[in-house]
């Protein structure tokens, strides 16, 4: 960040580029971003975040650039995260987001932004939560996010959502066996995608019997539109359930797990190292491991 960060933000006002640098900043957890994070940090802004969440190749993406174009026909500006589960930036995963998201690459009020997972152990990068309090201060009132659903990435989203849409479609194979059965039961919505191909009507009514409430499953073809405003819709009624006192508090302590489990990952694999794993059992060096970790700040 070449910058220095003003004590007061006109969050509003600040250029693509300028919020290109806070997010690298605020990505890397750079010392100047901290001043960034605690003013964001000291309010609620405006909108409202979304996770999508679901195995590779269910259409999350697509969902996403669909979504997009709903929200624009609304006016909307809008933020879009994508969680690239490769360390690599330049990897095929990373690439064909951003050609999906091509049709959008000209509209000044969408802004897309990947980031990497890195050594976060499979997680959500822990500074998704504030870049998508940075992309509410700015002004784009819809932030998405997209991860990768594989164990705990999809729990680790719920917590940094407002509202988390898993996405299933037909024709993975037995992903849906796989399913975790939390899952089903913190994601607001389940979104069975690719409701054109076949098998859809059956996941559907499987996914329905499974679900807490089967009005909580909703068909749409993402590359089509079809059943995207409903989607839209649904999404939009989930809001004052999210905004009650309760719910944030609730996403408040999930956000401060996961970055506390971050640290605890960093602080163990720091001293595993150099740790003696030979002497005694792998439990005896487990406790032992446990017991070195420096817990002051
Ligand atoms: N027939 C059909 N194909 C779809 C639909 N939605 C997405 N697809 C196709 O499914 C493929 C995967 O879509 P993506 O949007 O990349 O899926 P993803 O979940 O983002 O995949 P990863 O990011 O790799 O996990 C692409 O070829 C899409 O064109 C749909 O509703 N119907
Ligand atoms: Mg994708």
């Amino acid at each position: 960040m070449s910058d220095p960060v003003p004590s007061s933000i006109e969050w509003g006002t600040l250029t693509t580029r300028r919020l290109g640098q806070l997010m690298t900043a605020i990505e890397e957890q750079r010392p100047e971003a901290a001043d960034v994070v605690a003013a964001l940090q000291r309010q609620t802004w405006p909108g409202l975040t979304v996770g999508v969440t679901g195995p590779p190749g269910s259409g999350k993406s697509t969902l996403i650039s669909a979504l997009v174009r709903e929200l624009r026909r609304r006016r909307e500006r809008v933020g879009v995260v994508a969680v690239d589960p490769s360390s690599d930036r330049t990897g095929g995963a990373f690439l064909g987001d951003r050609l999906r998201m091509m049709e959008h690459a000209t509209d000044a009020d969408v802004l897309v932004r990947s980031i990497a997972t890195r050594g976060h152990g499979g997680g959500v990068a822990p500074a998704v939560s504030d870049l998508a309090r940075l992309l509410r201060a700015a002004g784009y009132a819809w932030v998405l996010i997209e991860t990768v659903g594989a164990g705990q990435v999809e729990t680790d989203v719920v917590a940094r959502a407002d509202v988390t849409l898993l996405v299933q479609a037909p024709g993975l194979g037995d992903e849906i066996q796989a399913l975790k059965k939390g899952i089903l039961e913190v994601a607001d919505l389940v979104v069975v995608n690719k409701s054109d191909q076949p098998g859809a009507v059956e996941l559907r009514r499987q996914l329905e019997t499974w679900a807490a409430s089967p009005e909580r499953v909703l068909a749409t073809c993402a590359t089509s539109g079809e059943g995207i405003a409903e989607l839209l819709q649904a999404i939009d009624a989930r809001r004052p359930e999210r905004a009650s006192e309760t719910s944030r508090l609730r996403a408040r302590r999930e956000e401060v797990r996961g970055l506390a489990l971050a640290i605890l990952r960093d602080r163990l694999d720091a001293s595993l190292r150099d740790a003696d794993v030979t002497r005694g059992t792998t439990w005896e060096a487990a406790e032992r491991l446990v017991a070195s970790l420096r817990f002051e700040p």
